[in-house]
């Protein structure tokens, strides 16, 4: 907190003793932080940033000639928010990084209580095992390994295979409540064959007496093509969100709730010639192009950022600050995510469009 000018400088020492004094008693004042803690509205320490892939490919394809996806466990490339160096995190509560995985590799079986969702950015037909059943990953399909179910990821084909991880870890780490173990084995045994949990949960079905044991989706892997021909036949009735065009959330379909507890995932179709209004929400959020290109304004007046993204780039958006997507020459989908449903959940979500 900034001082008044007009204290006068003996009382300001007789404080500073004091405070000395207090802090050998595991005390200190709240007066001199209680403005930095109790702030008008958020002022995050994340930053706007955008990854355009063609800068970062060459550098995730060198790792793959540097070290193993066995020696590294997983062989990721974090996304570094540039406004918390050293930190793991993409935004204050949520890790992103890039995973690559070669031809042939196998990336060990472990488990953990943090959520991850991964996101396919390039390649196609390497598979994550998820408590039994493997399903086989195309790109932009979302992929989910619910807390503490045991996953490992391989590559069967013959081209890397490239996808954006997303997980919980700074969440829970503030509450500090991580535990993994590793699998006696590279690989889990399979129980169950690919597609079982798309055609038991994800068909507008459930089994008769199914009861969640988890808040988790049931659903681990949500198919692009499917999402795809969804946005493209509801573009038909013409019903376009000013800030977002036309925008889905992912659903666990036995509690119609957000598919993972703590992390929040969308799709959005900007159609061609789309010019977004302003928008604003307290989830920072991190989106990863599908198709198309386009441009994102971040933040207003003169000091605004323009993100030009293509297909494949990453970019975050922090808490509060207001953008503006644009897709003057094509069609573009965006995939994104966030935590919002922890902000839901413990009511302290907010929005705001247009100029408020
Ligand atoms: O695939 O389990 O990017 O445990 C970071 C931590 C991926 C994973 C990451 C992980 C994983």
């Amino acid at each position: 907190m900034t001082q008044r000018p007009n204290i006068d400088p003996a009382v300001l020492q007789q404080r500073k003793a004091y405070y000395d004094k207090i802090g050998g008693h595991k005390l200190a004042p709240l007066w001199e932080v209680l403005h930095g803690l109790v702030i008008k509205e958020p002022k995050s320490a994340c930053q706007p940033a955008i990854w355009h892939y063609d800068e970062i490919r060459g550098f995730i394809m060198e790792a793959g000639s540097l070290i193993t996806a066995k020696e590294a466990e997983r062989r990721v490339l974090v996304l570094e928010n540039p406004g918390m160096p050293g930190q793991s995190r993409i935004t204050t509560a949520l890790y992103a990084g890039l995973q690559l995985i070669m031809p042939g590799e196998v990336a060990p079986s472990h488990r953990h209580t943090q959520s991850a969702l991964r996101f396919i950015v390039e390649g196609s037909g390497a598979y994550t095992a998820v408590d039994g059943e493997k399903t086989i990953m195309e790109e932009g399909d979302f992929v989910i390994t619910p807390s503490w179910t045991w996953h490992d990821h391989g590559n069967e084909t013959d081209k890397p295979m490239v996808w954006m991880d997303g997980l919980d870890i700074p969440i829970v780490q503030t509450l500090d409540c991580s535990f993994m173990e590793r699998y006696p084995e590279d690989s889990q045994p399979l129980a169950r064959p690919v597609g079982d949990a798309l055609a038991r949960y994800g068909s507008g079905l459930l089994p008769v007496d199914y009861e969640a044991a988890t808040p988790t989706s049931p659903v681990f892997n949500y198919p692009y093509r499917r999402t795809r021909e969804a946005l493209e036949t509801m573009r038909r009735s013409n019903e376009w969100d000013p800030c977002h065009g036309l925008k889905v959330q992912y659903v666990n379909p036995a509690n119609g709730e957000s598919a993972m507890p703590t992390i929040g995932t969308f799709m959005q179709l900007l159609p061609k010639g789309f010019a977004g209004e302003r928008y604003r929400s307290s989830d920072a959020t991190v989106f990863s192009v599908v198709e198309g290109e386009g441009y994102t304004l971040v933040g207003d007046g003169p000091e605004a950022l323009r993100f030009d993204w293509r297909k494949r780039d990453t970019f975050v958006i922090p808490s509060w600050v207001p953008h503006r997507h644009h897709a003057p020459n094509s069609d573009a989908v965006i995939f994104s995510f966030s935590d919002r449903p922890v902000q839901k959940k413990l009511g302290l979500w907010r929005e705001s469009r247009g100029n408020r």
